[in-house]
């Protein structure tokens, strides 16, 4: 267990998602951590998400590695730094400082970023630092510059509820920044008038508050933006008072933008064209529009056109930087908006300053260092690849998990693999990533850690700490500091603590800044680093709640630029191919490092899966909750059906999530082509091209197990139970020896009890030792039947007889709750549906009322509501 540092509460950030919600953490005298929405926080103002609310029960030392090691060895500190510096001291020495490359993370605090940049860009002499932003937030980047000069989000939160029309642009809010999602759903409560559209392929949980949804092709975002901006200027809406005082190159826009009739726009976009002018004249007849747009724009081979063609759009109707409305990219990761502060990303230098000689210079007297980086490192794929040329000699991989999110991903793995120097910090022991270095840092976790972060409308907020560091693990600042110094600039690199590098970040952003940069903190200069309360950048002098309201922007001549943008031919697949779309679900965290550790939010989503039209599934014969595999060239995956008609024809959708640490073939990545954004450097994540066929299955099974067991089964899919954990099974063969395979799995030699239904072919096996569940398991030639979450809570329950086990479904006195969908409240879909079908509720309230489901963090409002209307149709029938 985790040793607490004090007993009071600690106000700090969530490390999830870039809402970057303040967070009340009050460690408690059993070891475990109450946590709770801090009140206080303009964020969350005391919400939280069910990602949010379980952050204690992700805390425990399970998993943790908690001392160096060298090769699968313990070994000491100093052995482990000296061994780091001495290998990139070599490769820098004999192969120059671009052998060697640092690949970092939105989850590192602001101060890791500072001090990897400016060892890596100031004083190692090469740029190659990039970060997994890049494959988040590079078109978003790339789009600020071109049309502001700079990398600059102009609006708040508050604009959200302020807005009368709010465009969801590749955004699953709902479920990636369900705080947010929460305080539009408020607005919209208290001013139905507001309006929302969705634009996303999928019809996702954010349809829910959408008044229109359009299920635009992949990529056909340009087409709907630059046709709209055609409209604009047909419908005599734009504003050109503000584009001639405060922009660039509107004409030649136009221009390109106005063979884009809406019905041309229909073929782009595969939209109708009514759906097409309804979504056009609502923009156009309202002021207050907020574009909030995500990773359906940003992880494109467009994506940076896709950006300006939105941004476009704003300028044309100078509906930006005043309340409730412009563009919003909101950002993912806790940090993604600090690594770009501090210069995580290889085109950037530091503080928001490029790689122009003058910034150079500057960069260079601030730091102390002849040595600074004259341009450009290489981009994350562009890294990787080097890599796989043997051009990188080292490499430092710090807080992501590359081998599972990077596309192409068995080429990662095959490209660190030939690497001669793997050097990984992490928290876990065992990732995918962390499972191929060569020495392995232990990294201080969060609520471990202390620094700052910043969130997606540009707040800096800190995360203290309210645990002991474990073991010897230390924080990302402190082992890059120690490599600084083994490298040979202590000199530069005698931080005692964060407080010190953030007052140096802070005075880099002010350094020579007089008003010509974005990013500057300087009136932050004397701040109380341990009091410091949430704050929004420019932190200047004077306020500034949104930025270009006084249509500057930071350009040479001060004026924003539009781009004119030629949106890409529609992607048509191979015939006999789906598009692969991938993303998120509403209760993990990427790669499940984290979120993989708590029962309550596994027991939403339990197995890797494919959203499958069910047209597309009778025609490829893949049958409700079966196996599909999926392949082209670049790996396979194999995952569960979910057929649904959320999903296009034509169109898959698989989660990120799934790593080899939790499923057998679950990892999305090693389909995704490694096609990048000619702008940006971001990768296309969001389309492959694969086949899908269904998977000849002879056994199904479902297992539960008080330890973690051994899978080797043809599929797997692990995940923990409250006092357990639980698998997903398939075989496709029957095991010759089913002692032998239940004591392979569950590491026992005790026989099991065991009943078997000749008709079905359905067989259950359980052992128990003195009235408590060890393991038990169920199989069948179809996908099993049994009640997961039941099956999952005996392993909590005392005297219990193998009988009931046996019999795979709770008693008559025990309903069935059914999948969770109420992660806080554990409340089940069969609940819910009882509470339509049997109690009459009609209304997501009325449910809450009865069931308690969706009166806590609300993340599954949207959800109950789909389920309620669902079952009213069949109460009603
Ligand atoms: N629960 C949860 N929340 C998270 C995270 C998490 O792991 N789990 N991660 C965080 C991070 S780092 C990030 S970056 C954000 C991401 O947040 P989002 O971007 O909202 O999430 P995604 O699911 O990646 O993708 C959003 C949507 O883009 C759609 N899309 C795909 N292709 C296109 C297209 O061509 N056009 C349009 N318009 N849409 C398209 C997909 O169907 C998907 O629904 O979430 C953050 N929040
Ligand atoms: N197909 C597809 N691929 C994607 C995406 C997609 O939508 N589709 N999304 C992309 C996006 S937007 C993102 S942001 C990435 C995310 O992908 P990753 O960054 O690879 O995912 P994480 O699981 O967040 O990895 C973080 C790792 O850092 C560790 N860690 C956490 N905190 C700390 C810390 O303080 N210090 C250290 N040293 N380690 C720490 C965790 O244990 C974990 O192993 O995935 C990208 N990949
Ligand atoms: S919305 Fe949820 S995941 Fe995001 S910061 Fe807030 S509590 Fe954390
Ligand atoms: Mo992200």
């Amino acid at each position: 267990m985790n040793q607490a540092l004090t007993a009071s509460t600690v106000k700090t950030t969530c490390p999830y998602c870039g809402v970057g919600c303040g967070v009340l953490a009050t460690p408690q005298r059993d070891g475990s951590v109450t946590i709770a929405g801090d009140p206080d926080h303009p964020a969350n103002f005391g919400r939280l998400c069910s990602k949010g609310s379980a952050l204690g029960e992700t805390l425990s030392l399970d998993g943790r590695l908690l001392h160096p090691e060298i090769a699968d060895r313990r070994v000491t500190w100093d052995e482990a730094l000296d061994h780091v510096a001495n290998g990139f001291m070599s490769a820098i020495n004999t192969f120059g400082p671009q052998s060697v490359a640092i690949y970092g993370s939105g989850q590192l605090l602001t101060e890791d970023y500072y001090l990897a940049n400016k060892l890596m860009k100031g004083f190692i002499g090469a740029a190659n630092i990039d970060t997994n932003s890049r494959l988040c937030m590079a078109s978003s980047v790339a789009g600020h510059k071109r049309a502001f000069g700079s990398d600059t989000v102009p609006g708040n939160y508050e604009d959200l509820e302020q807005a009368d029309l709010i465009v969801l642009v590749g955004s699953n809010l709902g479920w990636c920044h369900p705080v947010l999602y929460q305080r539009i759903v408020a607005a919209r409560a208290a001013r139905p008038d507001m309006k929302v559209v969705l634009i996303d392929p999928r019809r996702t949980v954010s349809a829910d508050i959408a008044d229109l949804h359009l299920p635009v092709s992949p990529d056909g975002d340009s087409a709907l933006f630059v046709g709209l901006l055609a409209h604009l200027d047909h419908a005599g809406v734009t504003d050109s008072d503000y584009i001639s005082a405060y922009t660039n190159g509107f004409e030649a826009a136009l221009l390109t933008a106005e063979d884009w009739s809406v019905e041309r726009v229909a073929v782009a976009t595969g939209l109708a064209p009514s759906a097409i002018t309804r979504f056009y004249d609502l923009f156009a007849r309202t002021r207050k529009v907020v574009t909030v747009y995500s990773q359906g724009v940003n992880q494109s081979a467009a994506g940076t056109d896709k950006v300006n063609a939105i941004i476009n759009c704003h300028l044309a109707t100078g509906r930006i930087g005043r309340p409730g409305m412009g563009p919003f990219s909101v950002t993912g990761q806790p940090n993604a908006m600090g690594g770009r502060e501090a210069g995580g990303l290889a085109n950037m230098l530091a503080a928001h300053m490029d790689f122009t000689p003058e910034a150079v210079d500057r960069v260079g007297r601030f730091w102390g260092s002849a040595n600074v980086a004259q341009g450009p490192g290489l981009k994350a794929v562009d890294l990787f690849a080097a890599m796989a040329r043997g051009e990188i000699k080292a490499v430092w991989i710090m807080a992501t998990n590359p081998v599972d999110s990077l596309p192409e991903a068995d080429a990662i793995r095959a490209a660190l693999k030939a690497c001669p120097l793997v050097v990984v910090s992490d928290m876990n022991r065992h990732t995918d990533t962390m499972d191929l270095a060569h020495i392995r840092f232990p990294a201080a976790g969060w609520g471990e850690k202390n620094g700052t972060v910043t969130n997606s409308e540009r707040r800096i907020s800190r995360q203290r700490p309210f645990l002991a560091l474990p073991g010897e693990a230390r924080p990302d600042w402190w082992i890059i500091r120690e490599v600084a110094k083994r490298l040979g600039h202590g000199h530069a690199f005698g931080y005692e603590s964060p407080a010190e590098i953030f007052a140096e970040h802070v005075a880099l952003s002010a350094f020579e800044n007089g008003g010509s940069r974005d990013f500057d903190l300087s009136a932050l200069m004397d701040a109380d680093y341990e009091t410091l309360v949430p704050v929004q950048w420019p932190v200047r002098a004077r306020p500034t709640a949104r930025m270009f309201g006084d249509g500057k922007f930071f350009t040479p001549d001060g004026k924003a630029r539009f781009l004119p943008i030629q949106p890409p031919p529609p992607f048509a697949p191979a015939p006999g191919t789906f598009i692969l779309n991938t993303g998120r679900v509403r209760d993990h965290w990427h790669t499940m490092t984290r979120t993989g550790k708590a029962a309550r939010l596994a027991a939403h989503l339990a197995e890797p899966f494919v959203e499958i039209h069910p047209a597309d599934a009778n025609l490829r014969g893949i049958h409700r909750a079966s196996l599909v595999r999926l392949s082209n060239q670049h790996g396979t995956a194999m995952v569960r059906a979910l057929i649904t008609d959320r999903q296009q024809r034509g169109h898959l959708f698989v989660p990120m999530h799934w790593t080899d640490q939790f499923a057998s073939n679950g990892r999305v990545d090693a389909l995704v082509p490694g096609k990048t954004d000619p702008v940006s450097g971001q990768p296309a994540l969001k389309m492959a091209q694969v086949h899908a066929e269904p998977v000849a299955v002879r056994l199904y099974g479902f297992l539960v197990a008080a330890a973690k067991p051994t899978l080797t089964t043809d599929y797997w899919a692990l995940a923990p139970a409250t006092a357990g954990w639980r698998a997903e099974i398939a075989m496709f063969e029957e095991p010759r020896d089913w002692p032998l395979f239940l004591g392979r799995t569950f590491r026992i030699d005790t026989p099991f009890q065991s009943i078997r239904d000749e008709r079905s072919g359905r067989r259950a096996f359980v052992l128990i030792e003195n009235g408590k569940l060890v393991a038990a398991l169920y199989t069948a030639p179809d996908p099993v039947l049994v009640s997961r979450q039941w099956a999952a809570g005996l392993l909590a329950e005392p005297d219990l007889t193998a009988s009931i086990v046996l019999a795979g479904r709770p008693g008559a006195d025990r309903p069935d709750g059914g999948a969770v969908v109420c992660a806080c409240m554990g409340v089940g879909i069969n609940t819910i549906i009882q509470a339509v079908t049997r109690n009459g509720c009609t209304t997501v309230e009325a449910v809450g009322a009865l069931t308690r489901a969706g009166t806590n963090c609300g993340s599954c409002r949207a959800e109950i509501r789909g389920i309620v209307d669902a079952n009213r149709l069949v109460a009603a029938e």
